[in-house]
């Protein structure tokens, strides 16, 4: 299986380049943000909970994350890989998602981790959130809020896949094609050496 992780600060184009990147690799597409935003436009119990923290900028609660996305992998069994775009974000996240790959005999092949300054992020961020309705996007106060808890509380689990030679930084500036050909090549040269 190939099973990526795909990282980086809030606007960094995780959910721009998954997209292509389950295309091209035939995966399933795991964002906890989407999954976030699709319960909270269903109005589900999730939803409701996961909206307070959302709109502050803040992380969903590690226990309702997890169990959330392990589901969610449990409804793809005849996945060739996975694609978790904004998961895991904090060492309790990437700690559960390597035991609950290991109990189905499997494991992260590779995190990538799109660097973007942040005046790139808040650009882009601003930007999306003119017609996104994200209530998360509009406010530079909320903004820098995500900014901060991912230098606090996600940045950390780069280490953690880095202390298992997993870790790779890719540059997240330029076009969307320049970079998705930039991660392509990572992909690719993990395949060949596995
Ligand atoms: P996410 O939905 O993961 O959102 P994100 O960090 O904003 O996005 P991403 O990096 O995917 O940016 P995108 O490609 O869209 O999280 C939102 C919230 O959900 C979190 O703050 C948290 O509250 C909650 N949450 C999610 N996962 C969680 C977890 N595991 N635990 C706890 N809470 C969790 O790109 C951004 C913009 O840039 C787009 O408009 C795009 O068009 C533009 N762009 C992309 N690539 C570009 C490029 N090369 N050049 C110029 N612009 C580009």
């Amino acid at each position: 299986m190939l099973n990526i992780v795909l990282f980086g600060p809030p606007g960094a184009g995780k959910g721009t380049q998954a997209v292509k990147l389950v295309n091209k690799y035939n995966l399933v597409h795991l964002s906890t943000g989407d999954i976030f935003r699709a319960n909270i436009k269903g109005e589900t119990a999730l939803g409701k909970l996961a909206k307070s923290y959302m709109d502050k900028g803040n992380l969903v609660p590690d226990q309702v994350t997890i169990s959330m996305l392990e589901a969610e992998v449990d409804k793809n069994p005849k996945a060739n890989g996975f694609i978790f775009d904004g998961f895991p974000r904090t060492t309790p996240q990437a700690e559960a998602l390597d035991k609950f790959l290991s109990s189905k005999n499997t494991t992260i092949t590779k995190m990538l981790a799109l660097d973007v300054e942040n005046d790139e992020l808040i650009k882009r961020l601003l930007e999306r959130g003119k017609d996104s309705g994200r209530a998360d996007d509009l406010d530079t106060a909320i903004i820098a809020n995500r900014i901060k808890v991912y230098n606090e509380q996600t940045a950390v689990v780069a280490d953690f896949y880095a202390a298992q030679n997993k870790f790779e930084k890719i540059y997240g500036v330029g076009s969307v094609e320049e970079i998705f050909n930039r991660l392509c090549k990572a992909i690719d040269k993990q395949i060949v050496s596995n």
